[in-house]
């Protein structure tokens, strides 16, 4: 499909993809000359992991029959030939539906039972437990029987009233908004309560997903919905119908879900063929519509230009009747340039910044790694150098030299010992602010105070009350982790001046992310809070799916951050073990080197010899990895032309022993 969101999309996963393979550059050659360490592995770990799966998530909410689906055929769709997501007149879409596509599994349609309500387990809970979704397998490559397999989405049932309240589609208190009964006194409700499509679409392929809606207002909304899927929507298309204009429930969705950040939006005027009038010449008929999106852009209070009048079905059946005209006609493709040009660039912009601030960790890393390895060389050089034409009187008394200064230099394993003591206290007692069992507890005490007023201000009273004790245990947590980098920064100074070493503590965890994410899970739920839906809270089952799926939003923000801690922390150790490790080397091959010019004359300038050619090819290590680095930059910054940067490859093994046409290789590089 030659959209212009196609095209972008496509370039962005060319970026992506180029990105990822300069990133495999760089983390191969710093395992191939030991320059990594824990921290710096796991960093790229989560940089090739974002790069890979980033997903682009642009949902699609309106009131029933606004043309949701109608609009995903026709965007998405169309080359399959016909319609594919069932879009008829009345509710048709009864359940969520995200269309995605996974390649490690089959195309298929997995449908969850809307019974899985009653046992208060969340969507999140849900997804991990494959057994409890229906699975149709789906046949891509005939359109009917894909289209007709999709229908199932639709199915509904007929309940009783009591089966229908505990499944949340009946409200005692909100008569109006329950559905008509039948002759029997029946309810009717839908068979799905979320729909996964595995599709290998092209775009799909690309990490984009795309979710369908059902009618937000009607009552039994999945809350996961509104409290999960979409404040996470990296896009949202808002469809209103260009015959009615903004009605009183799309107004209500919009201020309920939308609004809060309502520049971030597309707003779709769908449906302008049925402006068509026999009557009234092309140009009174666009003079509607033009005065249809002042209108709606004034209600909705956003700038016009974020309006955009089209006609989903006439854009289906021009792409299907390959017919261009009819296409432009539509008004489709001004939609689809604004999603491309829009969303690219700002997703692009955000793994450029984690790639950018991944290439300077490594450099100053690598820099120091290279820095210390060098120091330690000068020194053994200038010892050896004193050593021409020296006696073997002499040699000896080095030889004690180095003895002495060995076991000087072993009485640090002592501080070591203490000041890992120390910080393994420290550590665990921050980590205990950020375990789950302490959110155990805090949502516990929510959760108990909510049950305690039945009224939604008072819920919403006993959320902030979590969220500010949230915080407090974020910032508890920060604090100690400050003050396990004063500890450590103090004794790196000392263990530094007293042996020689040249530790460094790196900057500390930025648990400030993480108190932004409980920010946007507070945002979300406290606005969800003061909807009437919340009403349903007073039900045990929806107050334990509500409590659990909580619960796996903040169990997710607090395990990160007590990840981060672990790891910055493990770093700082590794850092020790490293350098402690690299000394008794040195001290060892000082020791052999001595030995060697003992035993053999000559020994010496071999030595010597040897030690430079080390020092050339550390130096070459720092070059080779800042243009792997720099490459890696400005490819990340290059725009989404898919541009790759020359990536010429050196290998140089690191071994103790170098072969002279390695030193030619360093010294060049
Ligand atoms: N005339 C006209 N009809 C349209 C257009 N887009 C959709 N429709 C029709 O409107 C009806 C509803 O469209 P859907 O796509 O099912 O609407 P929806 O928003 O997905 O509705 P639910 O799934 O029930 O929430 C269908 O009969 C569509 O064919 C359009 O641009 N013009
Ligand atoms: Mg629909």
């Amino acid at each position: 499909m030659s959209t212009s969101f196609a095209s972008s999309l496509d370039a962005l996963s060319g970026w992506r993809s180029a990105l990822l393979t300069s990133l495999e550059s760089v983390a191969r050659f710093l395992t191939d000359h030991e320059l990594a360490d824990v921290q710096i592995e796991a960093q790229l770990a989560a940089v090739r992991e974002r790069l890979a799966q980033e997903k682009l998530v642009v949902a699609f909410v309106a009131e029933f029959s606004r043309g949701k689906s109608e609009l995903i055929n026709a965007v998405f769709f169309a080359d399959a030939g016909r319609r594919i997501l069932p879009a008829t007149p009345g509710r048709t879409t009864m359940c969520p539906v995200e269309l995605a596509w996974d390649g490690e599994e089959a195309p298929g349609l997995a449908l969850l039972p809307i019974e899985t309500r009653l046992n208060g387990q969340s969507l999140g809970e849900l997804r991990q437990q494959p057994r409890q979704w229906k699975q149709i397998e789906l046949e891509t490559k005939n359109p009917e029987r894909l289209a007709e397999t999709l229908r199932e989405v639709m199915r509904t049932s007929w309940v009783s009233k009591d089966d229908a309240r505990a499944l949340g589609f009946w409200n005692d208190e909100t008569p109006d908004d329950n559905p008509p009964l039948d002759e029997m006194g029946r309810v009717e409700v839908p068979a799905w309560r979320h729909a996964l499509i595995n599709y290998p679409h092209p775009l799909l392929k690309q990490g984009l997903v795309v979710l369908d809606t059902p009618g937000l207002n009607a009552i039994g909304a999945e809350p996961e919905l509104t409290l999960s899927l979409l404040p996470t929507a990296h896009a949202t298309v808002f469809i209103l119908g260009a015959d009615t204009g903004v009605t009183k429930s799309d107004l209500a969705i919009w201020r309920d879900h939308l609004g809060t950040d309502p520049l971030s939006r597309f707003v779709v005027l769908n449906k302008i063929d049925a402006l068509i009038d026999p009557l009234a010449s092309p140009a009174v008929v666009r003079e509607q519509i033009a005065s249809q999106v002042s209108e709606t852009a004034r209600t909705l209070a956003i700038p016009a230009e974020r309006v955009f009048p089209l006609s989903a079905r006439q854009a289906l059946a021009a792409r299907v009747a390959d017919d261009p005209a009819g296409l432009a006609e539509s008004r489709l493709p001004a939609l689809e340039d604004a999603l491309g040009a829009e969303l690219m660039p700002h997703r692009r912009a955000l793994l450029e910044r984690v790639v950018v601030e991944a290439a300077a960790t490594i450099e100053n890393h690598v820099a120091r790694h290279v820095l210390d390895r060098r120091r330690q060389l000068a020194e053994q050089m200038l010892e050896l150098r004193g050593l021409r034409g020296k006696s073997a009187g002499k040699l000896q008394m080095m030889l004690q030299r180095v003895d002495a200064e060995t076991s000087e230099f072993e009485a640090c394993t002592t501080k070591l010992q203490a000041m890992r003591a120390v910080h393994s206290r420290m550590l665990k007692d921050a980590m205990v602010d950020l375990s789950s069992d302490r959110l155990r507890e805090q949502v516990g005490q929510m959760q108990e105070q909510m049950s305690a007023s039945l009224l939604n201000l008072g819920a919403r009273k006993a959320f902030v009350a979590l969220c500010q004790r949230l915080h407090g245990l974020l910032g508890a947590a920060a604090k100690r982790s400050g003050e396990i980098r004063e500890m450590l920064s103090a004794t790196f100074g000392k263990l530094n001046t007293e042996f020689g070493f040249s530790l460094a503590v790196n900057p500390g965890p930025d648990l400030e992310r993480f108190a932004d994410e409980l920010r946007l899970i507070e945002k979300s739920y406290t606005q969800y809070l003061g909807l009437t839906q919340a009403l349903r809270l007073s039900q045990p089952k929806f107050m334990e799916q509500f409590r659990r799926m909580l619960m796996s939003k903040l169990r997710v923000v607090f395990e990160n951050a007590s990840a981060e801690m672990e790891l910055w922390n493990k770093s700082a150790s590794a850092q020790v073990d490293a350098q402690l490790r690299e000394r008794r080397r040195a001290f060892r091959r000082r020791r052999e080197a001595l030995e060697r010019i003992q035993a053999a004359a000559g020994e010496l300038e071999t030595r010597l010899g040897e030690l430079e050619a080390q020092d050339g090819r550390l130096q070459g290590f720092q070059g080779r990895c800042e243009e792997l680095t720099g490459a890696l930059r400005r490819q990340a910054r290059s725009g989404m032309r898919g541009e790759t940067a020359t990536m010429i490859s050196i290998d140089l093994p690191l071994s103790d022993e170098p072969e002279p046409s390695m030193l030619r290789h360093a010294a060049q590089a």
